[in-house]
């Protein structure tokens, strides 16, 4: 693994908040292990291994019900990991892939087998090369008839550039982590509204109310114990919960790749949910319904 990597957290805390039965932690990666999927020799970083029954173990501690294992650009486009989780899974995980443009019907008919039920674009230059706009935009009239979405990871400053293409993508389109905002400009400056009206707008697109850890610059509680996280993230989310709620999905990004300053406890991460879902009928969206809407609707 890269010399600075952090690697999960060894031993989070059990969290005080109760997840509503069922909810769904529709942001999560699986890494290797190495030694039986190898990353991809493309890959922009080297993580530790994080494997399935980690993923799971973590699951059964945080009171989570099942997991949505997202394709993490270390592997590429070679998604045994993540199919190897979802089977081994007994059915509490669903899967979102990377595929070239060139995939085979038959391969995607294997992924929707496996549980896969969405591609992920990721357009975050630190982590991939560029890929031309109408590739994407084939792969995504390939999966739509499946029923599968797409889910877009970007940068904000780069919201304006990608602007057109989102709103041509023929399926459902989900953003991770809100877009990655600054939270230090005001959550009604025009970076934030752009975003919000982006959603507003196009009632195909929705959004992860995720990664409070990686957006955050007042960061982790000072003092140990303290259960009062990531402040600052918290106006810009709970904002999208209450405009949007029947859009949003939360993940817990685990096994975090890519922090540099600190690596979160998953139990406060499961402990800032009822601060940007503030009523049972918002956290019940959030964390059952609307996963399970897209994730699991038969
Ligand atoms: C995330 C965030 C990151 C990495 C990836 O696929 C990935 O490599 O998504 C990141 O470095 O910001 O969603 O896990």
């Amino acid at each position: 693994m890269d010399p600075d990597w952090l690697p999960f957290h060894p031993n989070p805390s059990t969290p005080t908040f109760q997840l509503p039965p069922g909810s769904v932690d529709a942001h999560c990666h699986v890494f290797g292990p190495a030694a039986q999927f190898p990353f991809a020799p493309e890959r922009r970083y080297t993580p530790c291994d994080a494997s399935c029954q980690q993923l799971f173990a973590l699951r059964d501690r945080l009171g989570v019900a099942r997991n949505v294992v997202v394709q993490a650009t270390c592997h590429g486009a070679d998604n045994r990991a993540v199919v190897d989780a979802l089977e081994r899974s007994q059915g509490r995980a669903r899967g979102v892939a990377t595929v070239p443009r060139g995939v085979r019907p038959r391969e995607l008919a294997q992924l929707h087998e496996a549980g896969v039920r969405g591609v992920r674009f990721n357009f975050v230059k630190r982590l991939v090369d560029f890929t031309p706009r109408e590739e994407l935009m084939e792969i995504a009239h390939r999966i739509a008839p499946l029923g599968w979405h797409v889910v877009v990871y970007f940068e904000a400053a780069d919201l304006p550039e990608l602007w057109d293409f989102f709103t041509l993508l023929p399926t459902t389109v989900v953003v991770d982590h809100m877009g990655r905002p600054d939270v230090t400009k005001p959550v009604d400056g025009p970076e934030f509204e752009r975003f919000v009206r982006l959603i507003r707008e196009h009632a195909n697109i929705w959004t992860k109310v995720s990664c409070p850890e990686r957006l955050s610059v007042s960061g982790p509680p000072a003092v140990n114990g303290q259960r009062n996280a990531y402040r600052d993230v918290l106006p810009f989310a709970r904002r999208l919960v209450e405009t949007f709620p029947d859009r949003v999905l939360w993940g817990t990004d685990w096994p975090h790749p890519n922090l540099k300053n600190h690596m979160p406890d998953d139990g406060l991460l499961v402990d800032f949910v009822p601060h940007i879902a503030t009523t049972r009928e918002l956290q019940r969206k959030l964390l059952v319904d609307n996963p399970m809407r897209l994730y699991w609707p038969d």
